[in-house]
């Protein structure tokens, strides 16, 4: 005891009552067999106690109280908050309000086995059953979440050493009820916490908290675990101001909730949590849209979907009712986009653009298209349909796709698909590409600011895209779009848009002659491994398909991004910038050499960027280019690995975007 007391002296009390917190929390999340039924509880306990985590970061907790940045007159009150948040963590299911010990305790201390063997828990098998005794699942839970962080490790570790607490718990007996109460009563703690912060404080708290939520993501892809994370954001809520205050302010706090006393009043929901909610269930789509068996309406209810899986998937649109006007560019390619209007029977025109998707016929006798690629097609519109409920893609909203056979019956084998306009814009306003701005005679260069800000939504937009793994596979400045209804003068760069998304064509058998036509143009911004293939699955071995996605990773969309970026810094399209000639006709051997001159010294494109615009900006864009290395992976990392997925998640935050939005010019 003697040396707990020297190490207590040293020890400020805020640290010991918040590792009390932290480490409570822990043996909640840790407990042994809660049931299946209640995992979404588990995780909502999880995601308050990075809540509590996240905050003392900011607020820099630490050992001593000496850089702790909460005033001196309200450290009592940190102190009063801190010490009922660990109370009630400890007490919970175990002791009563007069700390008198529960005759029927929801929790008890877990015993090991004798003989070191753990007594584990009926194992977790069927999926269908949901019976609250039969399955109890534990493996696992804890890699579901960022486990690196120092604070964590840090406060359990002294936890640990300071104070007598069992081991581990495990759940005797459940109670929905009183648990819920207790994640609304820590919730509301760190509620009332987050009001001790300065507006500065509380802004690095948000994007703690995003990027705490991505990493849930990327931890987390199975369909199961994410259900759960979209529930426990909808618990319901008791509120009730009109109580009289108490004058202890944290206890008033919880009072104006209703979280005082328990009452028999109906609770209202109130979704917390918004942001997570949004991606889990956004990234629970993208999975269930490419495994239709997962796609059932029972899931579509588990995550509050507002459309059945058959409406979703409905995305086929009648060609007669789409209207195209820029004839001239009917025949266009790939990366034309064409006005059109769409306009159904008996309903009024929506003024809309068409993007094309080539195909290859399946085989010299029908021109229909492989089932594959119909089938990516279809997935694909789905997303960028289903998406226009947030604007978190910065994606334009998707009508459908159509199949583009003529009044004619003519073939022109590809797949038109149609965007509406952004309600912002009028209806005549064309998408105003940033490839077309870069080579306009007509505007100069944008201010520095402009550029910096838009090179920041860029990689934010990019970084909340892959954190629910949706992968780009098209990026280049011809893609991303703006929209001015007075013309190129008056961009607001603060507003783009990324369209052209792909998908994965599957690779065309050996037998076909046919080649996919070069793309220099397109080629240029992909990655050297996957230029030629025009996204092609290349991962075909011995006439067997890997999934669709196993082929593209998401330093390839990092790679494109960096070059996209490299353009806004000179203004000037990447072949410009790289001096290549009629990049249109250029050959594979050039463009297959793009990143090396990138990177390479002597050619000084990154000591441009360098010089003229700091060496900020000259390691966001090396990062990107660089990739897995640059952020600190081995070359050749499984990017479909979670902890491989959750590292460069956590690695283009900080490398790329972190630089970008601290940047002040
Ligand atoms: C999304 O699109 C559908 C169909 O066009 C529309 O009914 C719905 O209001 C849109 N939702 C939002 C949030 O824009
Ligand atoms: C540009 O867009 C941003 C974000 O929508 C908006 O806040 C800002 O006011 C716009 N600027 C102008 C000049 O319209
Ligand atoms: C195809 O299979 C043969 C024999 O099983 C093997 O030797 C060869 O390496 C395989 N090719 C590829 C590209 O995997
Ligand atoms: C991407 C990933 O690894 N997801 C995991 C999420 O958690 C479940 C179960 O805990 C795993 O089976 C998944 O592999």
């Amino acid at each position: 005891m003697a040396e707990i007391g020297t190490v207590l002296s040293v020890v400020s009390l805020t640290f010991q009552v918040f590792s009390g917190c932290v480490q409570g929390y822990q043996l909640l999340t840790d407990a042994k067999h809660m049931p299946s039924d209640c995992q979404h509880l588990r995780v909502r306990f999880k995601t308050e106690q990075y809540r509590l985590l996240n905050w003392a970061d900011v607020v820099k907790i630490e050992e001593t109280d000496d850089h702790l940045l909460i005033s001196t007159t309200s450290r009592g009150l940190l102190l009063d908050v801190l010490e009922q948040q660990r109370v009630l963590l400890h007490h919970f299911g175990r002791v009563d309000d007069k700390y008198k010990k529960l005759s029927k305790p929801l929790l008890v201390e877990y015993e090991e086995g004798s003989n070191g063997v753990l007594p584990d828990p009926p194992a977790y098998s069927d999926e269908s059953e949901r019976s609250p005794t039969a399955q109890r699942v534990d493996s696992g839970f804890q890699s579901r979440f960022p486990q690196s962080e120092a604070l964590l490790k840090k406060s359990l570790a002294w936890a640990k050493r300071s104070r007598e607490y069992p081991r581990r718990l495990k759940w005797a007996s459940i109670d929905k009820g009183k648990m819920e109460m207790l994640v609304h009563k820590l919730s509301s703690f760190n509620d009332f916490m987050s009001e001790m912060l300065n507006n500065a404080q509380l802004e690095s708290l948000a994007i703690k908290q995003t990027r705490t939520e991505f990493q849930i993501m990327q931890l987390n892809s199975s369909i199961q675990n994410l259900v759960q994370i979209f529930e426990s954001t909808t618990l319901t809520n008791k509120h009730d101001g009109r109580r009289r205050r108490s004058t202890n302010p944290v206890r008033a706090f919880m009072q104006a909730r209703g979280l005082d006393e328990v009452d028999e009043e109906e609770g209202i929901v109130k979704p917390r949590q918004p942001n997570l909610r949004a991606l889990a269930q956004f990234k629970a789509l993208n999975s269930a849209i490419e495994d239709p068996t997962l796609f059932t309406e029972e899931f579509a209810h588990s995550i509050a979907l507002t459309h059945t899986p058959s409406q979703i998937r409905s995305v086929e649109l009648d060609r007669s009712h789409i209207h195209i006007q820029d004839k001239e560019f009917e025949d266009a390619g790939e990366g034309q986009r064409v006005e059109a209007y769409y306009q159904p029977p008996r309903s009024k025109k929506t003024s809309v653009w068409i993007e094309w998707k080539t195909y290859e016929p399946q085989s010299f006798t029908s021109s229909a298209p492989d089932p594959k690629i119909l089938e990516r097609v279809k997935a694909l519109a789905a997303l960028l349909k289903e998406n226009n409920r947030t604007d978190q893609f910065r994606a334009p909203h998707c009508l459908g796709y159509f199949q583009d056979i003529d009044a004619e019956g003519e073939d022109h084998c590809r797949f038109g698909l149609v965007f509406e306009k952004p309600v912002e814009a009028h209806s005549t306003t064309r998408p105003t590409s940033l490839h077309a701005l870069l080579t306009s005679k007509e505007i100069g260069v944008p201010s520095l600011t402009d550029r910096i800000v838009l090179m920041r939504l860029l990689s934010e937009t990019i970084e909340r895209l892959h954190a629910v793994n949706w992968l780009h596979k098209g990026l280049r400045s011809s893609n991303i779009l703006f929209f001015s209804d007075s013309g190129a003068q008056d961009i607001n760069y603060s507003e783009p848009y990324i369209s052209g998304f792909d998908y994965s064509r599957p690779a065309m058998n050996d037998d076909m002659t046919e080649r996919p036509p070069e793309d220099a143009a397109s080629d240029i911004y992909r990655h050297p491994r996957v230029q030629g293939s025009g996204n092609r699955d290349t991962s075909i071995l011995n006439g067997t398909f890997y999934s669709p996605s196993s082929s593209y990773k998401k330093s390839y969309d990092l790679y494109s991004l960096g070059v996209i970026l490299l353009e806004i810094a000179y203004w000037k399209p990447i072949d410009v910038i790289l001096n290549i000639p009629d990049i249109q006709n250029a050959r594979p051997s050039v463009t297959i050499k793009v990143r090396q001159r990138l990177l390479d010294e002597h050619e000084g494109v990154l000591g441009y960027v360098k010089s003229y615009l700091g060496t900020t900006v000259e390691g966001v864009v090396r990062a990107c280019l660089e990739g897995p290395k640059a952020f600190m992976l081995p070359e050749g990392s499984d990017e479909r690995k979670k902890e491989v997925g959750a590292m460069l998640q956590k690695m283009f935050y900080e490398m790329v975007v972190k630089e970008l939005v601290l940047m002040r010019v």
